[in-house]
């Protein structure tokens, strides 16, 4: 073991919702990784026997990383780390194999949807026993070593083959190489009805999966494939790059366009899905029809009873608090209690533990259960095919019958990238130096009931968040959200949520940002945004 003088550079902020993004090039500067690998090790207690689960989403400098952290994880006193083949694990797999395995946690290497290459984005976390993110206790832990560091500890051995599985051993450490595939198709396997959703598939119902050439492509061919038993044809984009195909795999309307364009074109197919670069994201399509998150969100619960692993009911659902109100319409129905935590899937972790919630989502394409502790991309798409299998309706159908009877949330959400971090930071003070005047103005048929910055406590462990995002509300319940972007490695990006709750069946049918168009313009002229940064648009609306 070798223990390396850490200099600089040392973090320059807290791990954010989803762990540390930069870009490649700053991971690569000496000794970067390691204070931060050396910073989480510091901040855990890493018992004797202890397993690291260990991989990433394929992007580039994860194989470098992952030899890197093996070393470390010998030299901190750790016995035996878990790699998926060729360092592969999408983001639900690892929280899975954590939990499977019962490792003490995992380190997981992912800047999810940004691109991947030399110039582009790198990304690590560290997820607990639970399989789910680091709490912010143990985030802001990290951070503060990170700030102290003097020294990091390695082992000196040659690399490891992570592209062939089995064991090796090296200074005590045992690292395991496993089928990163495996355990979590058997899991999805043991939650859904199978042969369902196998014979919809042989009816001639059609679907297209998008894995946006990151991490989901072999997740997908052995579960569409190998036991599902669609066609080749079924998939686009499944061979893992290190560049992501050179693309940006956010499964949404502007970057997943290739999806897009087949599900809105001629012969288009029944179900089209796309998931992300870590596979915890998804995007669901209808023939000509986009189903939002948060929808999809709320449709999942209110039909969990036809999948066999909700069969007896929901304890529970919890939302981020910018996802639209619409799954909590479903809860007020089925009489279940409805948590609003802050963005980021950690907050859902200790309810999730406690029992007290089953299904959770967000806003932002992220959908999930408590079959592990992250959201999880290719579940949402099974959820969908066994609901689809079971209702024997067409996507469109059954989200327009679902809006027939619970409402519907009109929602869309406009980001605005890369703006620099002042002017950014200037637009929310803008708004908040208003919190005292707002309320009772009326902006054309809106009048604002009350604004606030919203905070959250944990009902589990008192744990308080603040400053999570600026909520306008509206007395009709219709929403304006502002909040900034914790995931960005470039300036700032500001965000804007809208939601208007629209219960006439006649106007169901509007294109949302049609139906938001006022609610647009009352959103500019309290935050002077396009007059303060000098954007006269969004740069993604989805
Ligand atoms: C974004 C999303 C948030 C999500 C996070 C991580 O965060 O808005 O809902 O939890 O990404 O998702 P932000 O701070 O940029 O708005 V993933 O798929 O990148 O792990
Ligand atoms: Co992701």
């Amino acid at each position: 073991m070798t223990k390396i003088i850490a200099t600089t550079p040392f973090l320059d902020q807290k791990p954010g919702t989803s762990g540390l993004r930069k870009k490649v090039r700053v991971f690569q500067q000496p000794h970067y990784l390691e204070n931060f690998v050396q910073s989480i090790f510091d901040s855990i207690t890493i018992p004797s026997g202890a397993t690291l689960t260990l991989g990433g989403d394929g992007r580039f400098y994860n194989r470098v990383a992952i030899q890197t952290i093996i070393k470390m994880a010998a030299a901190n006193g750790f016995s035996c780390v878990l790699v998926g083949q060729g360092g592969i694990l999408s983001t639900p797999a690892a929280s899975h194999l954590i939990r499977k395995y019962q490792t003490l946690g995992g380190i997981i290497l992912s800047a999810s949807h940004n691109p991947a290459g030399p110039s582009d984005d790198f990304g690590i976390k560290y997820n607990t026993a639970n399989g789910g993110p680091a709490p912010e206790k143990i985030t802001e832990a990290i951070f503060a070593k990170s700030k102290v560091i003097s020294e990091y500890k390695t082992a000196n051995f040659v690399d490891i083959d992570i592209g062939t599985l089995g064991e090796t051993k090296r200074d005590g450490l045992t690292v395991k190489v496993i089928d990163p595939v495996v355990d979590y198709a058997d899991l999805m396997t043991s939650m859904f009805d199978f042969d369902a959703i196998k014979s919809l598939l042989k009816s001639g119902f059609s679907m297209k999966f998008d894995a946006m050439h990151a991490v989901t492509g072999p997740y997908a061919k052995e579960l569409f494939l190998s036991r599902l038993g669609a066609a080749e044809n079924c998939l686009m984009n499944c061979e893992v790059s290190e560049t992501f195909g050179g693309g940006h795999p956010d499964p949404n309307l502007t970057y997943a366009h290739e999806l897009v364009e087949i599900l809105y074109g001629k012969n288009a197919p029944d179900f089209g899905a796309a998931s992300d670069g870590d596979g915890d994201r998804n995007m669901i399509l209808g023939k000509n029809f986009f189903v939002t998150p948060s929808d999809s969100l709320a449709i999942i619960a209110a039909n969990a009873k036809l999948i066999s692993a909700y069969s007896n009911g929901l304890a529970g659902v919890a939302r981020s608090m910018p996802t639209s109100g619409a799954v909590d319409r479903v809860a007020k129905k089925l009489h279940i209690p409805c948590f609003e935590t802050p963005t980021g899937w950690k907050f859902f972790g200790n309810l999730m533990d406690a029992d007290k919630v089953t299904l959770c989502g967000e806003e932002s394409f992220g959908t999930g259960s408590n079959h592990v502790r992250e959201k999880d991309g290719l579940w949402a798409v099974l959820c969908w095919l066994n609901i689809i299998a079971a209702k024997n309706m067409s996507v469109e159908a059954i989200v327009k019958t679902h809006w027939a009877e619970y409402g519907r949330n009109i929602y869309s959400r406009h980001d605005y990238e890369a703006i620099s971090a002042v002017l950014a930071n200037g637009v929310i003070a803008h708004i908040k130096v208003q919190f005292a005047t707002l309320p009772n103005k009326i902006f054309g048929k809106y009048t604002i009931k009350t604004c606030d910055d919203f905070s959250y406590t944990d009902p589990i462990d008192g744990s308080v968040s603040t400053a999570q995002g600026i909520r306008i509300l509206f007395d009709d319940g219709s929403r304006i959200v502002f909040r900034l972007s914790g995931t960005g490695t470039e300036g700032a990006t500001l965000r804007i949520y809208l939601e208007a709750f629209e219960p006439d069946v006649s106007k169901h049918h509007l294109d949302a940002q049609v139906a938001l168009r006022e609610m647009i313009q009352v959103a500019l002229e309290i935050s002077q945004l396009k007059q303060r940064t000098g954007r006269e648009k969004p740069t993604v609306i989805t």
